[in-house]
């Protein structure tokens, strides 16, 4: 296996979910109201069932109704034209000296990404709530600069759009990062090719002997090669030192991808810093708990029979997902299914990604980095949110062995765009549900997961499910599964548990962090707290009696000092957004709350050697900072690439300004800690691996909004018997149901369709899956 394909599995992601018009909310279920005894309520609008009486009628099975949205999509993503133009623009600009990704090597530069640059949001709200014009749009490209001893990448903005010579120009993108090197930053990438075939095969040749001794196993970069090196992310960074850790891997024998369940516990460092691989040196071996200072010691070691042979591990049934064991009775039959017998009840409007449902509408940016992100949430025509999306994905591990210790990935440098796979009907998402495409670019190429987005988003093979109900709440969820990176088992039991032969189940904390930018009726907000307190008093009526109960404290996050907490105790503080200049009749602020659902974590580690300043997002639950067009995302791409000093350091959001009604953001973050056991074999499942957050509407309307359905039934009964039947509108017929588009054609998947930007080939597009 090599360094890129282990990439793929520490970073594959797919994209599914029930995203919105699946996920409905409270009152579907017909509820029965056992107290009305046939009086009481008046029933505007009801109907009252007559015994025996049912329409039957066939189902009418359609797709969601076709919408125009009321606005541009101005998050969606560059058209094709645009794409095509900026590409060629930037190839004619002689100061960019870009190569041609196919033709370039490792002293070239490339031009790695162009994607929208995402408007201001002052710029945006003119546009969408006024009638300001479409906000100018520009293009943000990421360049590799390699022509050159300190490597470096560099983001720059290009636009105004379409591009033209004389108007179009391109600056370096510095205003979203908090580290103003005019949007460059240290490439560590740069001697990626020359790594296996200069430095790892020649390393592991060194010791060839003993790989053979030990395990009868080699990685020399042959065809016959039957272990994999590869190592630690990011790579260790002292200032301008950089240090890698490497292990062997056994290479998996069958299509199964499971090479990171293979730790075969021979680790070796290198220092690989600076560009001449000939500089390079071996740092020490580690094996068993013993470091080797050098290869020679380590060598005599062995030889002289000094260190103790351990088995390594290698896959087999065990490691694979086919079906395997006792067939659970009745399996085989058909499994319940989702069905909408008369049609899809959202609307979509499928070119501008926008979507509608039970008064909630909202639309879908994608981008490389960071995937799906849903923009301009309304309910009933108001603004929720202005933006929710994920910003980052964190796995950092611990053990006893310096792999593990050193790994932590930063997932949006391997990007979520290009790891959004394409959805299976009827596994990932309902057969009838709205699959839409995501496109990125990638070495001039523009690849089209087709079918890869719904309204949910999802090596770990994340999902992603945003769902919306109808008494006005909205979750936010994440579930991980996949084949785990294990460890090698010696000496680990105090990081894990013993799940196989010679492996251990390494821990490691997930929490992926997500923006919510609220606009409670207005974008001026504030972050209120409530927490139940134990209390101890007298009341007039208590008679000098004192009293041991409990009440409520109040107070307001004033400024960002205050701005990072965790949930408290025993979940008995309550954290709203709120609006203090609306308040309701009685006096109450407007709001919404934001409240832990199915588990949510932050890193345990603290003030991570690992990680130093490249995720400070990742060390409490919630965050409030000063909205600002200055501070878009918590993170950037290449954090992993200088950790010290990365171009976004989070920490730096948090200079004591006010937060008193005033456009925020709230940074919160989902998670588990993950301490894989045998269930974890051969993937870890959705079903534990799973965290949440809920925003729920509090004193935002008079009353909840989920009466407003009609889809809901009162029986009223007496004596044992049912009296009246009581429906308000609903579809209340019974239909033959055609099952045929619960049952689809897997033989349609296809992988990416890539179409080449530049030269521009639009009629020579190919399929192509596994180019990541
Ligand atoms: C342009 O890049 C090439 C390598 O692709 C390099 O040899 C050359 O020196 C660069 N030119 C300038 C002006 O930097
Ligand atoms: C812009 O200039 C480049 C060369 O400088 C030329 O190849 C290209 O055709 C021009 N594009 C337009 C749209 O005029
Ligand atoms: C060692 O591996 C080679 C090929 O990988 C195989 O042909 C040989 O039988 C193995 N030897 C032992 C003792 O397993
Ligand atoms: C692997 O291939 C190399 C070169 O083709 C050959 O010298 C070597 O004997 C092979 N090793 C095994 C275990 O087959
Ligand atoms: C997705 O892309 C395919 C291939 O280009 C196209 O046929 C299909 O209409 C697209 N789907 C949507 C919803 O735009
Ligand atoms: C009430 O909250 C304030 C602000 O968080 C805090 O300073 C105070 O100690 C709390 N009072 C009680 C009784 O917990
Ligand atoms: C974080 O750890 C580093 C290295 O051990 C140390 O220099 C620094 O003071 C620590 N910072 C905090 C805030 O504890
Ligand atoms: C967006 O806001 C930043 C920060 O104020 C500013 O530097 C930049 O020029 C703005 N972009 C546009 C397109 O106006
Ligand atoms: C916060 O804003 C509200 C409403 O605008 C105002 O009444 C209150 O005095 C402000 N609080 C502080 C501490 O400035
Ligand atoms: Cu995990």
């Amino acid at each position: 296996m090599t360094m890129s394909s282990m990439k793929l599995l520490t970073a594959v992601f797919l994209i599914f979910g029930t995203l919105v018009p699946s996920a409905v909310g409270l009152p579907k279920t017909p509820w029965v109201q056992q107290r009305t005894k046939g009086h009481g309520r008046k029933l505007f609008g009801a109907s009252i069932e007559k015994r025996g009486q049912k329409v039957r009628d066939d189902c009418i099975v359609k797709s969601a109704l076709d919408i125009d949205a009321p606005k541009e999509n101005i998050w969606a993503g560059l058209t094709e034209q645009e794409a095509v133009g900026v590409v060629e623009w930037m190839f004619a600009q002689p100061e960019l000296n870009l190569t041609v990704s196919e033709d370039a090597g490792s002293w070239d530069n490339t031009l790695l990404l162009v994607e929208l640059m995402k408007p201001n949001k002052t710029d945006a709200l003119s546009y969408v709530d006024e009638s300001g014009s479409l906000p100018a749009r520009y293009a943000h490209a990421v360049i590799s600069h390699q022509a050159d001893e300190d490597p470096y990448y560099q983001d720059i903005l290009v636009g105004p759009l379409p591009a033209a010579n004389g108007t179009t120009y391109w600056t370096p993108l510095e205003y979203p990062y908090t580290r103003k090197t005019e949007g460059k930053v240290r490439n560590l990438d740069a001697n990626e090719d020359a790594l296996y075939d200069e430095w790892l095969f020649k390393v592991s040749a060194t010791i060839s002997d003993i790989t053979l001794d030990l395990w009868n196993a080699t990685a020399l970069g042959l065809d016959n090669d039957t272990l994999s090196i590869w190592g630690i992310d990011p790579v260790y960074q002292e200032d301008d030192q950089i240090l890698r850790w490497d292990t062997f891997w056994s290479n998996p024998s069958t299509i199964f991808d499971v090479g990171s369940m293979m730790p075969m516990g021979l680790f070796f460092m290198s220092d690989v810093s600076g560009r001449d691989t000939s500089k390079w040196t071996v740092q020490g071996w580690y094996y068993n708990g013993i470091f080797y200072e050098t290869t020679k010691e380590f060598r005599t070691a062995y030889w002289s029979g000094k260190v103790e042979k351990l088995d390594g591990n290698w896959d087999g049934p065990w490691a694979e997902t086919d079906q395997q064991g006792t067939i659970p009775p009745l399996d085989t039959m058909a499994p319940p299914v989702a069905t909408a017998p008369q049609g899809a009840r959202y609307s979509v409007d499928a070119e501008r990604k926008y979507v509608e449902w039970m008064g909630w509408s909202f639309y879908i940016g994608f981008d490389r980095d960071s995937g799906m992100a849903l923009y301009d949430i309304r309910h009933k025509g108001q603004r929720v949110l202005y933006e929710l999306g994920l910003q980052e994905a964190l796995a950092h591990y611990a053990g006893s062995d310096p792999t593990q210790s050193h790994t932590a990935y930063l997932d949006t440098y391997y990007g979520f765009g290009p790891f959004a796979f394409e959805l299976l009907k009827g596994y990932d998402c309902p057969s009838y549900a709205t699959y839409l495409n995501s496109s990125f670019y990638v070495s001039e190429t523009t690849h089209t997961h087709l079918n890869s987005i719904l309204s949910t988003v999802g090596n770990y093979d994340y999902m992603f499910s945003y769902s919306f109900f109808m008494d006005g709440s909205i979750a936010v969820e994440v579930r991980a599964s996949g084949y785990i990176q294990a460890a090698f088992f010696a000496k680990n039991h105090d990081y894990g548990f013993h799940i196989h032969d010679q492996l251990s189940g390494s821990m490691h904390d997930h929490v992926l962090n997500f923006k919510a930018d609220f606009d409670i009726l207005g974008t001026e907000n504030t972050v209120q707290l409530m927490e139940q307190v134990p209390h101890t008093t007298t009341y007039p009526w208590s008679k000098g009696k004192v009293f041991n109960t409990m009440k409520l404290n109040r107070s307001y996050v004033e400024n960002e000092d205050e701005g990072q907490f965790n949930w408290g105790f025993n979940n008995q503080k309550q954290v709203f957004v709120v609006n203090q200049d609306k308040n309701n009749k009685y006096g109450e602020h407007r709001g919404y709350r934001i409240l832990p659902y199915t588990g949510s974590a932050h890193l345990t580690v603290q003030n991570s050697t690992v990680l130093k300043n490249s995720a400070k997002w990742a060390e409490h639950d919630i965050m409030v900072s000063r909205r600002k067009d200055t501070e878009p995302r918590s993170t950037h791409t290449y954090n992993n690439q200088d950790t010290e000093n990365p171009p976004v350091d989070f920490s730096k959001f948090f200079d004591s300004e006010s937060l008193n009604q005033t456009d925020l953001v709230l940074w919160l973050n989902l998670g588990m800690h993950h301490v894989p056991h045998t269930g974890d074999l051969p993937t870890t499942v959705f079903t534990t691996a799973h965290s949440g957050i809920q925003f729920m509407p509090t004193n935002y309307f008079t009353v909840g909004a989920n009466v407003e359905t009609v889809n809901m039934v009162r029986i009223n009964y007496e004596d044992g018997d049912a009296t009246d039947v009581i429906h308000f509108g609903a579809y209340d017929g019974t239909c033959k149901l055609d099952y045929e588009p619960a049952f689809v054609d897997l033989w349609e998947y296809k992988g990416d369709v890539v179409v080449r930007k530049f030269p521009y080939s639009p009629d020579d597009l190919y399929y192509e899956t596994d180019s990541i």
